[in-house]
C-alpha cells in the first residue's frame, strides 16, 4: 500500500496535525474539554482522516511513536489553554489509545513523561479506550490503566454500547466515564425521542451514575438530541451541533455557545 509506505516518514516530516472536537457540560453549555482528532496532511492526498490511516499506523507498529506525539502535542495544547484561561472551567483534553498502545509496556512510563515535560495536570487528561480493546482483559493486563487511573489520569470507555460486554465488568475497570456511542444519539432525534432508545440511555445513565462514572454522548447534532440527553442524566456531550473538530484557536470563541 502506497500509504503504508510513506507513513513513518510522515511523522518525521510534520505531516500530522490535531484537530479538537469540544466536550460540552449539558446542565450549562460550558466548555470542559475537547477531544484530540488526529489528521494526515499527505503530500499528494491532502488531508487524510484517522480511518485512512490509524489502521495501517496499527499493523505497521507506527501508532506507538505516532500515539505518543499524538499524547504529547495535546498535554502541550491542553497546558496553553489552560495557562490562557481559554474556558471557564479547568479546561482538559482526551486522547484516543489504541488497543497497540495500550499492551505496549511504556505506556505508562510515557504519559508520566508527557504530564511531566507538559506540567498538565493529570486530572486534566482523559485517556479514551475503546470496550472492545478490554474485553476480556485480566487484571494483569488492565494493570498499566489503573496505574494511571490512580494517578489521577480520567479514563474513558469510548463508544460504550457497541461492544458485547457483560454489564458486571465495569467494576473491575479503572474507568471514570462512559462514552456513550451515537448511535444512542440518533434516537434522540424526534419529539418524543424514540421510546426504546430512551429507556436504554436511562438504564446505562443510572448504572454509571450508581457506579460514580460520568456520561458522554457522542454524535449529538441537534438542539432536540441535547435536550433529551439533558433531561435523561448525561453529563457531557460532543457533536456537530456545538462544533466540528477544528483547530486549537477555536475554543476560545467556544465559550460563547449557546446549548
Ligand atoms: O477524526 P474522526 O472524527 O474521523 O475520528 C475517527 C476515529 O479515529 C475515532 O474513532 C477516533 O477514536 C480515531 N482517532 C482519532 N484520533 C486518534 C488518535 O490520535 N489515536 C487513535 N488511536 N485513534 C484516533
Ligand atoms: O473516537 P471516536 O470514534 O468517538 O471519534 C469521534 C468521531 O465521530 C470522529 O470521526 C468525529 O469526526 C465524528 N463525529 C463527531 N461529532 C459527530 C457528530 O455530531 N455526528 C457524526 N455523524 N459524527 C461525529
Ligand atoms: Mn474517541
Ligand atoms: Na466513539
Amino acid at each position: 500500500h502506497d500509504l503504508t509506505n510513506c507513513l513513518p516518514a510522515a511523522l518525521d516530516n510534520g505531516e500530522f496535525f490535531i484537530e479538537y472536537q469540544p466536550l460540552v457540560r449539558l446542565h450549562d453549555g460550558t466548555v470542559r474539554g475537547a477531544e484530540a482528532l488526529v489528521r494526515w496532511l499527505h503530500p499528494v492526498h491532502g488531508v487524510l482522516g484517522p480511518d485512512q490511516f490509524i489502521p495501517l499506523a496499527e499493523s505497521t507498529g507506527l501508532i506507538v511513536p505516532l500515539g505518543r506525539w499524538v499524547l504529547q502535542e495535546a498535554a502541550r495544547q491542553a497546558r496553553a489553554w489552560r495557562a490562557e484561561g481559554t474556558c471557564e472551567g479547568p479546561m482538559r483534553v482526551n486522547v484516543n489509545l489504541s488497543p497497540s498502545q495500550l499492551r505496549h509496556p511504556s505506556l505508562v512510563a510515557d504519559t508520566v513523561a508527557v504530564l511531566d515535560s507538559s506540567g498538565l495536570d493529570p486530572s486534566a487528561l482523559c485517556l479514551e479506550v475503546t470496550e472492545n480493546a478490554l474485553i476480556g482483559a485480566d487484571e494483569e493486563e488492565l494493570r498499566p490503566l489503573r496505574q494511571l487511573a490512580d494517578l489521577g489520569v480520567d479514563i474513558a470507555l469510548d463508544d460504550f454500547g457497541t461492544g458485547y460486554s457483560n454489564l458486571s465488568y465495569l467494576r473491575r475497570l479503572p474507568v471514570s466515564t462512559l462514552k456513550l456511542d451515537r448511535s444512542f444519539t440518533r434516537g434522540m432525534q424526534c419529539a418524543p425521542a424514540d421510546p426504546v432508545d430512551v429507556k436504554i440511555v436511562e438504564g446505562i445513565v443510572s448504572l454509571a451514575h450508581t457506579l460514580d462514572l460520568s456520561v458522554t454522548v457522542e454524535g449529538v447534532e441537534t438542539g432536540t438530541q441535547a435536550e433529551h440527553l439533558r433531561i435523561l442524566g448525561c453529563d457531557t456531550a460532543q457533536g456537530w451541533y456545538y462544533a466540528r473538530p477544528g483547530p486549537p484557536e477555536r475554543l476560545h470563541t467556544l465559550s460563547l455557545v449557546d446549548a
